[in-house]
């Protein structure tokens, strides 16, 4: 039985990661293998790319390709063989991403990235993508409690994440099925409570 994918997305801040290990417990208390894994990165090569596309001022164009560079990589050592093996695959972002940053904030054209996810991955979409949305200025409050030194993407102003975020939920009303609007505004304790539902149905 070819196991599931699931991809977590939302913008910086939005409290994804924070879920990923509850994620993962869940899915292990079904009796099922799972991999964590992340974009750009989850790979040797794919980790040198995330490093270059998250530091270095590039092209759109090139973020673009770049971003799915790292995920032929990670699709072809990591993710498919994986689900081929009955394991479950849980990806801290993955090709909503590309459409929602690249596309939504960078203003790139949305069907040249509908032709990069076909030629990519055009076989391959997740059975459930978690979309964690939260206030701009809960997510960007949230960011700066941090440790961590800004990326490239932390540093972009507030327009740009209110663009992000606008090209997220039109995705979540493009694909209803696929994609559930986790409303990340609210407790820990209370988001993982649906969590544990929706993980539980799949
Ligand atoms: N990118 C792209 O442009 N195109 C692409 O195709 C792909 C990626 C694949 C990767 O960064 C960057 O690459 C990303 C987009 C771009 N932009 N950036 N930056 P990343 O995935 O490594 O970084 P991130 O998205 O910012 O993830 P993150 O740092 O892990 O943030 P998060 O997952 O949204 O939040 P968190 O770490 O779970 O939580 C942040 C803080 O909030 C932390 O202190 C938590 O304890 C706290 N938190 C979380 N949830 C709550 C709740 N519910 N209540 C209170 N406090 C909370």
């Amino acid at each position: 039985m070819a196991g599931r994918f699931i991809t977590l997305e939302g913008i910086d801040g939005a409290g994804k990661s924070s879920h990923s290990s509850f994620i993962a417990d869940r899915i292990m208390a079904r009796g099922f293998e799972v991999i964590t894994t992340r974009e750009p990165g989850g790979t040797a090569l794919g980790e040198k790319l995330r490093s270059i596309v998250l530091n270095e001022k590039m092209h759109g164009d090139t973020e673009t390709l770049l971003m799915f560079a790292s995920r032929t990589e990670q699709l072809a050592d990591v993710i498919l063989p994986a689900l081929a093996n009955g394991v479950w695959v849980l990806c801290d972002r993955f090709t909503d991403s590309t459409f929602a940053y690249q596309c939504g904030g960078r203003g790139l054209s949305e069907s040249r990235i509908a032709t990069m996810e076909t030629w990519v991955h055009g076989h391959l979409q997740p059975d459930l993508t978690l979309l964690f949305d939260a206030p701009l200025e809960v997510a960007r409050e949230r960011l700066n409690s941090g440790t961590n030194a800004p990326d490239k993407f932390e540093r972009e102003q507030g327009e740009f994440f209110s663009d992000v975020r606008a090209a997220y939920l039109k995705r979540a009303a493009q694909f209803p099925h696929r994609i559930k609007l986790i409303d990340s505004a609210r407790t820990l304790e209370n988001i993982r409570t649906e969590l544990g539902f929706l993980i539980d149905s799949l």
